[in-house]
């Protein structure tokens, strides 16, 4: 039991206990940080928080998952650390919540949690998301859902140094049990679209290792501020294709084919909600592998071995569901909407081919979508 591991490791009872679950992006990807759409559920693998104040300034931290290594820094001097990196999430978290004015006291923090990490499915999000609501409920902050997630994009982007955009945090925070989210990245006001329960969320991690990521992201967002620039848009989400073709001479090469990716995927997005709402599974299928085609060629942030899984579960599905990468790229997972009577054919065939083509071996997760840390 986590609360008998919390007082065996600080000798006291915790007090405050929070869960945050990962993500899936079914669709709209890297459309976030274009002020764009997206279309991601939250998932039963979640990391866990529990947490008891100090009477000092001190965040005491021990991460189960990392070989229970202990972290730990003063509220008032925060500084990024070097030796152990998952700890600058945190230190990230309670730097933006003190710049924020919220008023903290120290506490001691048990970290867990079973996200799959590097795998594109938000560990990291999970983790500032399960901190920010464990210290408001500790120190009687009140975030919301969305300030929460504000707030984990900025740790990140200003802390950590990942460009991010909105998109984990807010799924992370406002996920609901059952239904996937439609986000306009701009006004930041969900809906929810049920997924039906003949459906299954397939998710398939390559266990590609991903290098670069960090770099790679930040260099696609930063050309995707450039085309926007030399379209003469705020953000790309205010561009559509027929303009791009029209401009297309103020655009690199390079520019143009990210910027087609970005407002083709959103009128994707946009199509794929509809398409779900009313179960045109064939419109689904056809999206999700526009989709993927438009981030390997445009974009190109996908691997070999994500483009092996994909053509393999496309073979399985055709039009009767959909696949395609998800997250940020480089690796990662692929996400699957599966018709329930089809998950066990597409077991089989990863397990048969997967690891014959590409010398990995693939993880398979049947998820069902979740609620967010603040929801309800
Ligand atoms: C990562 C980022 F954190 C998100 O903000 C989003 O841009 C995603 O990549 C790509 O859609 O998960």
């Amino acid at each position: 039991m986590l609360s008998e591991l919390f007082k065996k490791t600080f000798g006291r009872s915790h007090e405050a206990h929070s869960v945050a679950p990962g993500r899936v992006n079914l669709i709209g990807e890297h459309t976030d940080y274009n002020d764009g759409f997206v279309f991601p559920a939250a998932i039963d693998f979640a990391t866990q928080v529990l947490a008891a104040p100090r009477s000092d300034r001190i965040i005491n931290m021990v991460a189960v998952d990392v070989e229970s290594q202990r972290n730990r820094f003063s509220l008032d001097d925060i500084q990024f650390d070097n030796a152990m990196m998952w700890s600058n999430y945190a230190r990230g978290v309670f730097n933006v919540l003190q710049e924020a004015g919220f008023t903290l006291s120290g506490m001691d923090l048990l970290i867990t949690g079973n996200v799959p990490q590097g795998a594109g499915l938000s560990s990291s999000a999970s983790f500032e998301v399960a901190l920010l609501k464990v210290a408001s409920d500790l120190c009687g902050l009140s975030l919301t859902g969305t300030q929460a997630a504000q707030l984990g994009q900025r740790a990140e982007n200003e802390f950590v140094g990942c460009a991010c955009g909105i998109m984990d945090q807010l799924i992370c925070a406002l996920g609901q049990q059952g239904r996937a989210m439609l986000l306009d990245c701009r006004s930041l006001v969900p809906q929810y679209t049920p997924i039906s329960p003949e459906y299954q969320i397939v998710i398939i991690n390559s266990n590609v290792k991903r290098g670069l990521v960090e770099s790679e992201y930040n260099d696609r967002r930063a050309q995707c501020e450039g085309a926007a620039r030399a379209l003469g848009v705020n953000a790309l989400r205010d561009a559509t294709l027929v303009q791009l073709k029209h401009w297309k001479h103020k655009l690199t090469e390079m520019e143009y084919r990210r910027a087609k990716h970005v407002i083709s995927e959103n009128d994707r997005t946009l199509e794929f909600a509809e398409a779900l709402t009313r179960g045109d599974y064939g419109q689904v299928s056809a999206l999700m592998r526009a989709s993927h085609q438009s981030m390997k060629n445009d974009f190109e942030i996908t691997v070999p071995a994500i483009d092996y899984l994909v053509d393999l579960v496309h073979g399985i599905l055709g039009d009767t569901g959909g696949v395609r990468m998800t997250g940020g790229g480089f690796g990662g997972c692929i996400v699957a909407l599966c018709p329930t009577d089809k998950v066990d054919a597409v077991k089989r065939a990863v397990a048969r081919h997967y690891q014959a083509e590409t010398g990995l071996v693939a993880d398979i997760y049947v998820c069902t979508a979740e609620d967010g840390a603040f929801a309800g």
